[in-house]
This record gives C-alpha cells, structure tokens and sequence, in this order.
C-alpha cells in the first residue's frame, strides 16, 4: 500500500444509533421512529426495526471491529435507549447495551468515541417542541451529565451533537428529516438551542469527569460557479457553515444571516448571556466531510442531489446546486480536494483546535459474484481522501483522525435501505454481514502502518 499514514494519526470507523441498531422494543421512542411511520417519508417505508439488529448481533459486529483492526470507534449513544422519557430515569437494559458495547470496545484495545446526540431525539420531547423549545437544550444537558457520569472513565471522546445543521434544517425547515416540520422560523431557532445545548453539555460533560470533548459538524465547502450568484453563495454557506461557527466562537448571529433571514423569525430565542455558554472551549472539533456544493443561477432542468436543495435554507434565493461529475450514487460531487477548504473553515473560525474527520465514505455501485462483494470505486473514494487529508496535515492543518463512513451497509435516512455506504454489507433480510473488497482494503491499510514505537 502506498498510502503512508503516520504513527499516531488514528483511523476509525463510524456509525450512528438509529441507523443499525433496531431493538426498537426495548427503548423509549425516538422522533425518528414516528418519523418513519408517516407514508412515504421514508422512501422504501423502512422503520427502525430492525434496521441491522446490532443489539442482538453486538459479539459479531465487535469481532468485526476487531477483524478490521480500527484504532477506534464511533457510535452514537441513543438517548431514548438510555432515558425512555428523554428525562429522568435511566433504564438499565439500555445502560447495560452501551457498556457492553464501550467494554467489548476497550477489551479488543479499541479506543470509544461517543456522540450523544445523532438525530434521534426521544419523542417527548420532540412532542413538547423539540430543538425550537429552548428547555429541550437544558434536557439534552441532563442527559449529557447522566452519560458522563456512567461512562466517564471507559469513553475515549466525546461529542455532543452529530451534525446540528441536518437536525435544525432538515428537521425543522425542509421537512426531509424527523420531525418533519417546514417552518423556517422554528429552524433557526432549532439551530441556536442546538448549540446552546452543546455548550451546556460540554460543561456538564466535564463536571461529570469527562475527557476530550468536542462536537461534529458537516461544514460543506460552497462554491460561486458565478460572479452574480456570490451572493446566494454567500446566503448558502451562512446558513450551512457560518451560523454554527460563529455562535461555537462566541460572536452570536452575525447581522449578514439577521439580514438574509429577515421576516423569518424576531430572533426572541437569542439572550446576550448565551454566548459565553456555547463558546465553552472544546477539546477537538469533528467534520464530516462528503461533497461540495457548488451555486448556480436556477434552471428548471438541473437535476437534485439528495440534500442539495434551496429549502433546506432558510430565506434562500433561488438557484441552482450543480454537483460536478464523477458523483455518488447520493449524487454528490467526488472532490477530495474539498476537504482541506472544510479544515480550513474549521481553523479559520476556531484557531488552535484539534481537527478530526468523523465520516467520509461513499454510496456507491457494487457488483457481486463468487469472489466477493466488488466496491473499487468506494476504495478509491477513500483512499484519495485520506491522501488529500494527510496533505492538508503536511501543509499544517492539526488533523489527528480520520474515521470512515460507514462500518456497515444501514438505514440511510428518508433513503432507508436504497443507499449503501458500508464497508460491510448487511443482508437486510437476514441480517448476515459479509465483508466488501473496501473492507478488505481498509483493513490491509490499517495494518500495514509502521507500529509505534514501545513506550519507554
Ligand atoms: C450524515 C450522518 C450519517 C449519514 C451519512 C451519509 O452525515 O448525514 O452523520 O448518518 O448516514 O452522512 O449520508
């Protein structure tokens, strides 16, 4: 192999609860399972059950982490599974399901790396306002401090939220995701409380003894294809990118988003004293990085990208997103290239802080036969990536990870199962995993590294 990944430099894959995990029955309801039961929300009508039943079959996904030899693993906690009610009581079944999980982890020397909040919101509180509710980041601060407490010691690193954008605008302002509200206004202010419950849970998260705690977000590069759409641009990545990183740095809701949501909200939700709370220091920032987007004047012809669309953004003027081939089966554009413009976001808006990529994959074409499951083009995808991360690294970005999207084949969202990014395809009728040729390659990658050198 000649990828020459440096000692240290940590390699991972991730996934998320709602995802794989089915055994709805034995956790609190989340939004995303009533979610799945509207008609035609998800497209094949998948529900969460059973998804790639990873509670029942955790012995032989941990043996599978451990086959492919990951320095670490990304999975996200499901708070309903942990607090039916989204507050209060704790059930221990869920709690027994994630220690199991973080010990088989740490006995196959795997390092945990939890997220607390990757969409799946329990459906009381979805039901009492969800993210537009300020109380809903307070209640996602108790629950932080909970996870802290139980798991403090055995967890890796944290992250508070997967994402925020796709919860606030997918959720609240497209209607694409769960809840699947279209109010702009609510959106915004789903945006905010996000972050002010991510800045509450880091504090609560370390008075809890928690260590390395941080957040992940899906900073999306935008590019102008014109000089009179900079300005749609501009709205564009305001509302993707800029509102999350201004209010993490502490500056609030700039006046250009003020400006460009105009008449959408009153902007009653914000108070001067929040700021402080959601600029709480990190310890590291994570960025999945996927695509580009790239801005367009409208033209009724161009053809969608599944989330590339102008009402997921609040107040956006019309355009057009026109993804350059070669794309993805999800029709995004392939530019690895992209990711040192998304690092560089990062470092610009919040110096000094250690970078790790939380996903990067692909939904691609796979042809099956006797010899395996052939997936070339997902290898390529991340091979190239992780060579034009570990270029941005040389160039002095302070990237320490990298984590591949995903470990297994699983719900993707409105796509339910017609979507695969896995490494390891999961037979949704039967459950059986098989390895694909990029899991293989993965796993050949991970240890051909040099070791590192015996502690002295
Ligand atoms: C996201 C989520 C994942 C997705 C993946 C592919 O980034 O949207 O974190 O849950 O499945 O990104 O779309």
């Amino acid at each position: 192999m000649d990828l020459d990944v440096p000692r240290g430099f940590e390699l991972g894959v991730a996934t998320s609860s709602w995802q794989i995990e089915g055994d709805v029955a034995g956790r609190g309801r989340a939004n995303w399972d009533d979610f799945a039961e509207r008609p035609g929300a998800i497209v094949d009508g998948s529900t969460g059950e059973p998804a790639c039943d990873h509670v029942h079959r955790l012995a032989e996904d941990l043996d599978l982490l451990g086959w492919l030899g990951v320095d670490a693993y990304r999975f996200s906690v499901s708070w309903p599974r942990v607090m039916p009610e989204g507050t209060g009581a704790l059930s221990p079944s869920g709690l027994d399901f994630y220690d199991r999980l973080v010990d088989g982890l740490l006995e196959r020397g795997i390092k945990p790396a939890a997220t607390l909040f990757h969409w799946d919101l329990p459906s009381t509180l979805e039901d009492a306002g969800g993210w537009p509710a300020r109380d809903t980041a307070y209640r996602f601060a108790d629950y932080a401090h909970a996870m802290g407490e139980h798991f403090a010691g055995r967890v890796d690193r944290w992250a508070t939220l997967n994402e925020p954008w796709c919860s606030a605008f997918l959720g609240y302002c497209a209607g694409y995701f769960a809840p699947g509200r279209t109010e702009p206004g609510a959106s915004l202010a789903a945006a905010y409380h996000l972050i002010l419950g991510h800045g509450l849970a880091i504090e609560r998260l370390r008075d809890a003894g928690a260590r390395n705690v941080g957040i992940v977000l899906n900073l999306i590069p935008v590019i102008s294809e014109s000089p009179e759409m900079d300005a749609a641009a501009r709205h564009v990545d305001g509302v993707q990118n800029r509102i999350f990183l201004d209010l993490l740095a502490g500056d609030g809701i700039s006046d250009e988003i003020r400006t460009s949501c105009r008449g959408l909200t009153d902007w009653g939700f914000v108070r001067d004293d929040d700021r402080a709370v959601m600029s709480t220091p990190i310890d590291w920032l994570g960025e999945n990085y996927y695509t580009v987007m790239r801005v367009a004047p409208l033209s009724p012809t161009d053809v969608h990208a599944i989330g590339q669309d102008v009402s997921m953004f609040p107040g956006c003027p019309p355009l057009s997103f026109v993804p350059r081939p070669p794309l993805t089966d999800m029709g995004w554009e392939i530019l690895p290239e992209g990711v040192e413009l998304a690092l560089r976001m990062a470092s610009d808006s919040l110096p000094g802080i250690p970078l790790w990529i939380c996903e990067n994959g692909a939904a691609v074409h796979e042809s099956t036969d006797a010899t395996g499951i052939h997936d070339p083009i997902r290898s390529e995808y991340l091979e190239d990536h992780i060579r034009a991360l570990l270029r941005a690294r040389d160039k002095g970005f302070d990237v320490r990870g990298y984590y591949a999207w995903s470990l297994l084949d699983n719900l993707e969202w409105a796509s339910g199962w017609t979507k695969k990014f896995g490494l390891v395809r999961v037979d949704p009728a039967t459950g059986t995993r098989t390895p694909k040729d990029s899991a293989h390659w993965y796993r050949e990658l991970l240890s051909s590294r040099s070791p590192e050198p015996p502690r002295s």
